[in-house]
This record gives C-alpha cells, structure tokens and sequence, in this order.
C-alpha cells in the first residue's frame, strides 16, 4: 500500500515541471554510475532524493489537512481560514462525513483532487485573482481539507482520514479543551502520527471557552503531552475558530510552510541545474559518433588475419586441388601425388561433418598470430572506440576504451573455436569428379584390353600363326584404337580436367572465406562491438536525461 501511494506521488510529481527535470537527472545518474566521476554521481543521487521527497505530491501545491475528533472544531477552522462558510457546522455529531477541499488558485489542481479522491462536488476554488483587497496570494497553491472526524465510529471515515493524512505536505491537528488530554486521543492517533511530525500543527480551538489566565499554561500542557507522545517541536497554537481568535497566526503559519515548500522548491530546481550542468560539462553533450560498417569491416578484417583465416583459406584450395586433382588426374600419375599430405589435416581443421565431432574442443593448429597482426588488431580495436568517442567527454572515452578491450583476453581462444567451428564445406569430392574417376578407369582399362590385344597379335605374328582377322574402324584396327586411345584420351581429361579443379578449388577457398570470416564477425560484435555499443547506450541516456534536467 505505502508503495502504491510512493508510486503514485512519485507519477504525479513527475507529471509537473519540476518533477520532470528531477526524473531526467535519476536516469543521468542512474546510466552514469560507474562511468563518470563518483563522487559527482552521487552528489547528483543525493539531490534527486532529496527532491523527490520534497516533491511528495505536486510541486505547484501544498496539501494542508485539518484532523481531529468530532466536535473539536474542523470544519469552523476551515471555515475561518476560508473566509467563506463551505462546511457544515453542527450540532450533530458527526456533522461531516466527506472531505471538502478548498484550492487557493486553480490551475493544475483538478488532476491532484482527482487523485486524492475528491469529488467535483465537494470542493472549492478560490480565485486569488478575483479576491481584491485580501493578501490571499501568499495562500496561492495551497488545498485545505476539511476532513470528517477522525475517531469516527464509521469505518468509511476511518479510511478516509487515514489515507489522506498520508498523502498532505501539511497537517493540522485540531484539539480542544475538554479533550485534549485524552489518553485515547494520544495513544490512537497523535503517538502513531510522529512520523509526521516535520509537517505537523497543533491547534487548541475554543481557546475563547478557556479563562484567559489558564490558556498559557494549558497550552504548555498540550505540547508536554506532544513531547511524550515523540512529537517535540510541533508547534501550538491556541485557537477561536468562532471568535477568529488566532486564526490569523494559523494563517500565517500555513502561508510561512507553503513559501518554505516553495523555497525549497526554488532551490532544488537551483541544485538540480547546478548539478545538471556539472554533469553534462564532464559527460559532453554532443552527439554520440556512430560505428561505421567500414571500421567494423576493417576490424574484422584484422581478426581474419590474425586468425590465420588466409593460412586456412589457402589450405581449403590446396587441398581441394590435391584430393580432386589426384580423383580425376591420369591414374598412372595421380598415384605420385598420394605421397603429398593434405594441408586442412595438418591443420586440425573441419574438415565436413565427420571432422565436427574430432575438432570439439581442441585447439587448432592454426599458426599463432604474429606480433605485426596482434597489433594491428590493437590498433583497429583502438580505431573503433575512437570513432564513437568523438564529442563525448573523457570519462567517456575511457569507458569506452576500457569496454573494448575487456574483452580481448578472450579472444585468441574465441577466435581459435570460431575456425574449429566452422563447416569449411571442403569435405565432399565433387560429383563431376567421381564420373571423371570411372571415366578415367574405364579408359585405363580399354587402354590395357588394346595392349593385351595387339600383345597377342604380336605373339601370333612371331609363331608364325595364321593371322587372325583385326577388326577396325577407318582403317585403324580397334585394338590400337583401344591403345591409344585410352591413354590419349585419359591425358586429354586430366588435362581439362586441371582447369576444372582449379576453378572448383577457388569456389571452395572463397566459400571458407565467407563463412570464417562470418564467424569471426560475430566473434568481434560479441566481445568489442558489444560491449562498446553499451557504452554508447549509457552515454545517450545520461544525454538525454541531462537535456530534460536542464530543459
Ligand atoms: N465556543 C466555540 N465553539 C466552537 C469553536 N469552534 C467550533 N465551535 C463549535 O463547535 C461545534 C463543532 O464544530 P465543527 O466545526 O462542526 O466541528 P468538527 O470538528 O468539524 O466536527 P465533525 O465534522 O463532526 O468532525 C460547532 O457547534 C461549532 O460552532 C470555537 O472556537 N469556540
Ligand atoms: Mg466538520
């Protein structure tokens, strides 16, 4: 409940002027905690406290509410004060059973008797402008409530009292003589109220029933039984809501707490400029820069290299040149390229989906980066935060420096799994290059049936065996066709098929490329770019908080 209420005070003094500046510096202090000097910081908390509290309801008013028994004199002294006969004086006990307000200068007022639950009906405006010949501008913004008795049998009134005694800048407690020193009284509301007690008065209404010799001492009485109940300092008043007996001092008194408010109003909006401006003259106020895709592209770019993103690049196309070349070169030769090792392997690389499940967590063998290329990396990362620091002030850029490189010991090993990670999509032979195999086979093995053949013939002619008839085509007998054939044929492939894998080993190295290079990218925008941009988030909502303190 008192939650709901802080809540809701908080929304309406934030809907005033004031109470919008104030909101603006929380969050510039709030996103700055950390980032610009502390002590300032929390010079800035300490005067958004303090003028929050202040702000209790609205800043352009003060809440002042007349409490007390039934009978003790509310509504005459809301009369009094009022100068205008608005609630009922009765004989009745209790004559009133709703609280009626009474606003001193309307404008903005509607929505805080909405909010304290007064209906329509049930207050009055009284136009200071219209009231020539009274010095009733000093009551400006002041809302005087009448409300029903507070030791009510009724619960309804109960309620009410209880609730908007919690919610005026200003109380006034009604006494008088016959009852003022009853220990119910004191127990049940005056004792719980010490909370209160900077915003507290004590009226002893029907001081005019009390001989003038005893009313001092009287009064003297009231403020030892105030001492007792925890309430020292609550200043009383001795009071003739009827005979308008001190009515004028009450008056008084309410006019010096509103100009106090108002005062301390005054200064607050002083302070929180004053500390507006020394936040915003250390934090800057400039746009923030912003971080252009080239300068993430050449900070990638860097990553890339100092990776060994073109070592494993050139792996994938040697690679894919050697194990394609040795499918679909001529088989009497490709044998030779089988003594050549294949550079991925050597690298501990992915080499498809069976290269996953090797690779997890160990490292590669990617070569370490060079000294040249971390530096360059450290440079790149430098040039990045300096471009988004232009106009920021130096607490700023340091944040944003410090943001960075926090991360950088990380990323050697981020890097390391990124390109362990990474599906290089050099596995898989090619399907033109299986049918070029079986192609190169079967040439093969035509070459060898021809050679068998013409063997034969050969063997025939030197036994002198009857000839045999040789099939042939144009003139050329098929097992010399065969024979050469084959072989020239196979050459011919492997040679157009050279030009093949080149092209494909190329297509394969740019497709490493891309995807190394992606994951590297994301690397770089979790553990820099992040973290910077973080940075910038702050820094645009201490920006703007500070606009709107300082608006
Ligand atoms: N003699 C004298 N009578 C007063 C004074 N102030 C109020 N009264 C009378 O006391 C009675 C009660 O006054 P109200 O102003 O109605 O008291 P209240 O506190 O508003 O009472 P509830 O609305 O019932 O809680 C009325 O008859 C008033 O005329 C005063 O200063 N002197
Ligand atoms: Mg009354």
């Amino acid at each position: 409940m008192t939650s709901l209420l802080e809540g809701a005070r908080r929304l309406v003094s934030r809907s005033t002027d004031l109470g919008a500046r104030v909101a603006g510096l929380d969050e510039a202090t709030d996103a700055g905690r950390g980032r610009l000097d502390d002590a300032l910081v929390t010079r800035a908390e300490g005067v958004v406290g303090r003028a929050e509290n202040r702000l209790r309801l609205s800043a352009d008013h003060t809440v002042v509410a007349i409490a007390g028994a039934t009978g003790s004199g509310k509504s005459s002294t809301f009369n009094a004060l009022t100068g205008l006969e608005i609630s009922s004086v009765g004989v009745r006990r209790p004559t009133t059973s709703w609280t009626t307000a009474c606003v001193w200068g309307h404008e903005g007022a509607e929505e805080l008797l909405e909010w304290l639950g007064i209906p329509p009906r049930h207050r009055v405006v009284r136009d200071t402008l219209l009231e020539s010949g009274r010095e009733d501008t000093a009551m400006q913004g002041v809302v005087l409530l009448d409300l029903p008795d507070h030791d009510s049998t009724e619960v309804s009134h109960h309620l009410e009292v209880d609730r908007l005694v919690q919610l005026a800048d200003m109380l006034v407690w009604v006494l008088d003589p016959q009852k003022y020193a009853d220990a119910a009284i004191h127990d049940r509301y005056l004792a719980p109220l010490k909370t209160h007690k900077d915003v507290m008065l004590v009226v002893l209404n029907h001081i005019d029933t009390v001989p003038e010799a005893r009313r001092e001492s009287m009064v003297d009485d009231v403020r030892r039984l105030l001492v007792a109940d925890g309430l020292e300092g609550v200043p009383v008043l001795a009071l003739s809501a009827r005979h308008k007996i001190g009515v004028e001092g009450l008056r008084q008194e309410i006019v010096r707490r509103v100009a106090d408010k108002r005062m301390a109003r005054t200064r607050l909006e002083a302070d929180v400029r004053v500390v507006a401006h020394e936040l915003a003259a250390v934090s800057g106020t400039s746009e923030p820069g912003r971080l252009s895709k080239a300068r993430v592209a050449a900070l990638d770019d860097a990553l890339a290299d100092a990776a060994g993103v073109p070592t494993v690049v050139a792996a994938v196309e040697k690679s894919t040149r050697i194990r394609a070349g040795r499918a679909t070169g001529w088989p009497v030769v490709a044998w030779v390229s089988k003594l050549k090792p294949d550079p991925l392997k050597r690298l501990h690389l992915n080499l498809g989906s069976a290269g996953k499940e090797l690779s997890g967590t160990a490292r590669t063998s990617v070569p370490e980066a060079t000294r040249v290329q971390r530096a360059r990396v450290d440079t790149e990362v430098r040039a990045v935060a300096d471009e988004v620091s232009v106009g920021m002030g130096r607490p700023w850029a340091t944040a944003v420096r410090r943001a960075s490189v926090t991360r950088l010991p990380d990323l050697g090993d981020r890097l390391d799994a990124a390109l362990a990670r990474t599906d290089l999509g050099a596995q898989k032979m090619p399907i033109w290059a299986g049918v070029v195999r079986f192609l190169q086979w079967l040439l093969i093995l035509s070459a060898i049936g021809g050679a068998l053949w013409l063997g034969a013939l050969f063997a025939m002619a030197y036994l002198r065996a009857p000839e045999p008839a040789v099939p042939d085509y144009l003139g050329v007998p098929i097992p010399t066709l065969m024979l050469l054939g084959g072989v020239l044929i196979g050459i011919l492939l492997a040679i157009f098929c050279r030009v093949l894998v080149g092209l494909t080993a190329r297509r394969r190295a740019r497709t490493a490329d891309r995807r190394l290079r992606a994951a590297i990218g994301a690397v770089s925008q979790e553990l820099v770019v992040a973290p910077i941009e973080a940075e910038l988030a702050a820094y645009s909502r201490v920006r703007a908080g500070l606009a709107t303190a300082l608006r």
